[in-house]
């Protein structure tokens, strides 16, 4: 639903929760089997419960290039195995791909980048910092603190996202809980997008 008019919104997860003009999506351990990395962790957690990992709203104020949506992302504190929850992450589709900024409101956390030809980078994602995903890259944020972490996140109303590169080929990296705190591991499972892109499904 457009909701083009000027407005404002206070960054509190209760306000934007009340409100019923957006979209919420909500994405428990089941949505997510493909995106944790240790399988036998994810079968023994969800034999026994299905966590929520995330939520987020959006707001939509359109789908041409002169609008901006935006959104709150809640991620809860917790692991699966040693992994830290996190969101799917997504490339941004090729014809619709720009630029995202993301504002951290609460909580400690690592943004997961990765581009398009197998760059990647960490950023630490702490309160009143600002984070921009460039057109290209990949974004996946992690909660590696004790409370939830929350950001608000701002997009072009054209981007659509591509989440099958992700699922298919993983992140570069994969952050577990170390013996200090968290560590972010090489993913030996990670197979880069021009990969994921360039070869059909093995099996078709
Ligand atoms: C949308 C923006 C966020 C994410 C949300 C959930 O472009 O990046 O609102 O949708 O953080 O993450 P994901 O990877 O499941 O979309
Ligand atoms: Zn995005």
């Amino acid at each position: 639903m457009a909701i083009r008019t000027p407005h404002s919104m206070l960054l509190e997860l209760s306000t934007v929760a009340a409100r019923t003009d957006g979209m919420h999506g909500v994405r428990h351990l089941s949505h997510m089997s493909r995106t944790f990395a240790n399988k036998c962790s994810v079968h023994e957690t969800l034999a026994r419960v299905d966590p929520l990992i995330y939520e987020y709203w959006e707001f939509a104020n359109g789908r041409d290039a002169s609008a901006l949506n935006y959104g709150l992302t809640r991620i809860t504190p917790g692991t699966i195995g040693r992994e830290y929850h996190m969101t799917r992450g997504h490339f941004h589709l090729s014809h619709s791909d720009a630029d995202e900024v993301y504002l951290v409101l609460q909580g400690a956390g690592l943004l997961l980048l990765q581009s398009s030809t197998g760059d990647s980078r960490v950023l630490e994602m702490r309160p009143q910092s600002m984070y921009l995903s460039p057109a290209g890259w990949a974004h996946r944020a992690v909660n590696c603190g004790q409370e939830d972490l929350l950001f608000f996140a701002v997009w072009p109303g054209l981007v659509e996202g591509d989440y099958e590169s992700v699922e298919r080929g993983g992140f570069p990296l994969l952050v577990v809980r170390g013996a200090n705190g968290p560590d972010a591991v090489a993913n030996p499972s990670f197979l880069d997008h021009e990969s994921v892109i360039g070869q059909p499904k093995p099996g078709s």
